[in-house]
């Protein structure tokens, strides 16, 4: 499909992890539709909608385990959609207020998830983390801003190391913080966590069954979490629900190339022996078991009631779906 160059950037930058984290995609993702959908050189609605869907359909594609992408796709689009207007100006302006309405609305969920999270980071205790939540950064920070006396142990998160991200951040705000490998975790667990201390991650995806999809190693975290008695919270939004597994849709596992993995040192690629594998999926699931709740923009909810709420709240149907 022909796309604008931005669109273009927009799509690569998500796809090499350039714009990281669900919240992010979601928001570059929903850019891009603005983009092209602004770009149209459709004369009348019927045109007009038909170029819209293409892009949407285009951009959903980016990442496969990205279900907040697809859903703020979904919820512009049909919110669009609503209009009766026969005007493509008047469609495109609706389009570019959507956009910003969601846009604005995500500021509003992170700022509810920071709020309720906060609560829940031990004062003189410590928190574990994987991969970079920009969710689990807002947390953080805002438990620091209200003088809760806590440190973080971060796991880098390999193959990308988008844990550096985090340990950086938290660093440069003045969080005191530790970069460990993702193999360290369940010592962390065991030398320096108390009972009352937590692991905090993201979620790319949450099932209909209350499971976390998030990045790849977290399930073994928090099963380490688990055999130590610490609470694990995944701090997202509901927008992070995948509806279709409501209607038996499994949630589609990521694989990526496999040269994010064999790209250092003596082992390079290259250098491989012919019949070595590599296998690289982006994310894992956590089962709803090993989840003690989603911090969420409605409050702190246990995986079962977040579908509950979740349904409620969207008063889904299977029609709707894209
Ligand atoms: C990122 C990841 C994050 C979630 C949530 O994986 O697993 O925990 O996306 O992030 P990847 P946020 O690096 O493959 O994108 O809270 O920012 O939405």
């Amino acid at each position: 499909m022909a796309v604008q160059a931005k669109t273009k950037k927009i799509y690569d930058d998500i796809r090499t992890l350039r714009i990281q984290g669900a919240d992010e995609a979601a928001a570059a993702a929903l850019e891009a539709l603005r983009i092209e959908g602004l770009a149209s050189k459709a004369r009348n609605r019927k045109d007009f909608f038909s170029d819209l869907r293409a892009s949407a359909l285009y951009l959903k594609t980016v990442r496969p385990t990205e279900p907040e992408l697809r859903n703020a796709l979904r919820l512009v689009f049909t919110a669009v959609h609503k209009s009766p207007s026969d005007d493509v100006a008047e469609l495109k302006h609706g389009l570019d207020k959507q956009v910003e309405k969601y846009e604005e609305n995500l500021k509003k969920v992170r700022g509810k998830i920071a709020e309720y999270g906060a609560r829940l980071v031990p004062d003189g205790g410590t928190v574990l983390v994987h991969c970079h939540s920009g969710s689990v950064v807002a947390v953080l920070k805002k438990a620091f801003d209200e003088e809760i006396d806590f440190k973080v142990f971060a796991c880098e998160t390999r193959p990308l190391y988008q844990g550096r991200k985090t340990a950086r951040q938290l660093s440069e705000y003045g969080i005191p913080t530790t970069l460990v490998v993702d193999s360290a975790a369940r010592l962390v667990l065991t030398r320096f966590m108390r009972d009352s201390d937590v692991v905090l991650v993201g979620a790319d995806a949450i099932t209909s069954e209350g499971d976390l999809v998030n990045k790849i190693g977290t399930s073994q975290v928090a099963l380490s979490a688990f055999e130590h008695e610490k609470h694990v919270y995944s701090c997202a939004g509901t927008h992070k629900f995948d509806p279709l597994t409501l209607w038996g849709s499994g949630e589609p596992i990521e694989e990526r190339d496999s040269s994010e993995v064999a790209v250092s040192g003596d082992f390079k690629l290259k250098k491989f022996p012919k019949a070595l594998h590599v296998f690289n999926p982006a994310f894992d699931v956590t089962e709803a078991k090993y989840v003690n709740a989603f911090v969420t923009e409605l409050g702190v909810l246990p995986p079962q009631s977040l579908v509950m709420a979740v349904w409620k709240e969207l008063g889904l149907s299977e029609k709707q779906l894209i």
